[in-house]
């Protein structure tokens, strides 16, 4: 059986990314969720890392589990399929939400203003992160917005423009947040704002927003990803909704890997 040697071969081992990271802790959290998981090690690397050796597994056909997530180039890169999740450990649907320091919307309304309206499809993320494998995410991002300029221009329509006033973004350091923050960094810049992008784990992320030193953040991938997170901190953030909705967290596995679920993988 091809099964036998497969799962030798990958010694009840998945290929995780930052220990930091929302996915890895869903998946830590997965291991106890399932009770063939039982002896099944996620072992952290980077994001990099992990798409390493994804790749080279797959130019070799060696079996690999990944922590994955949608959207993300790899789904164009290689036939790739994510694993039923019975339990939902690593969430179903997920949103991506836009969240402001308390005092933003009467500090920068215009710019709150924007925040509010800032809403974008999955699709609209993937073609940035698509092209910034070529060029520069700043570059991406701008050619995404000439692109898209009644989108844009629909964001931004009848709100006041303002003179030399700093903004402070605060992300977490992944592509799917590089988009949105360079694209929302040159929309605001359109009305005159000085923007800053600062990139942390997520637990900083939160807190710098809920401590008021950032004005923003585009960042937090909701209900599950950064549930806990989000929960300590609730009462001391403006949460403005969702900008994105589509996104997954997942266990991705090569397709000729034949097993289709979690509950596959041997005890
Ligand atoms: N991710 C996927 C982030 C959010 C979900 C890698 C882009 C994270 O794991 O924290």
């Amino acid at each position: 059986e091809q099964t036998d040697t497969m799962w030798e071969d990958l010694d009840y081992t998945i290929t995780g990314i930052e220990a930091g990271s929302g996915t890895t802790e869903l998946a830590e959290d997965m291991l106890e969720d399932y009770d063939n998981l039982e002896g099944w090690d996620i072992h952290t690397s980077s994001t990099a890392g992990m798409i390493t050796s994804l790749d080279q597994a797959i130019q070799n056909e060696e079996p690999i589990i990944v922590t994955g997530w949608r959207p993300h180039w790899i789904f164009e890169e290689y036939d790739l399929k994510f694993l039923d999740d019975p339990q939902d450990s690593l969430g179903e649907e997920e949103f991506i939400h836009t969240i402001a320091r308390e005092g933003l919307e009467a500090d920068k309304p215009e710019a709150y203003a924007v925040l509010e309206r800032f809403e974008w499809d999955i699709s609209d993320m993937q073609e940035v992160m698509l092209t910034a494998q070529d060029i520069p995410f700043e570059q991406a991002a701008s050619d995404w917005v000439e692109e898209n300029r009644e989108d844009v221009d629909q964001w931004t329509e009848g709100i006041d423009s303002v003179e030399d006033e700093a903004f402070h973004l605060v992300s977490t350091p992944w592509d799917t947040e590089r988009s949105s923050s360079h694209v929302m960094e040159l929309v605001l810049e359109e009305l005159g704002y000085e923007v800053t992008i600062t990139s942390v784990d997520p637990v900083m992320m939160f807190q710098a927003i809920a401590y008021g030193e950032g004005d923003a953040s585009l960042a937090p991938w909701l209900p599950v990803t950064f549930g806990a997170f989000y929960d300590e901190v609730e009462d001391q953030i403006d949460d403005l909704g969702p900008n994105m909705s589509g996104a997954l967290n997942g266990l991705v596995v090569p397709e000729y890997m034949d097993i289709e679920s979690v509950e596959d993988l041997p005890a």
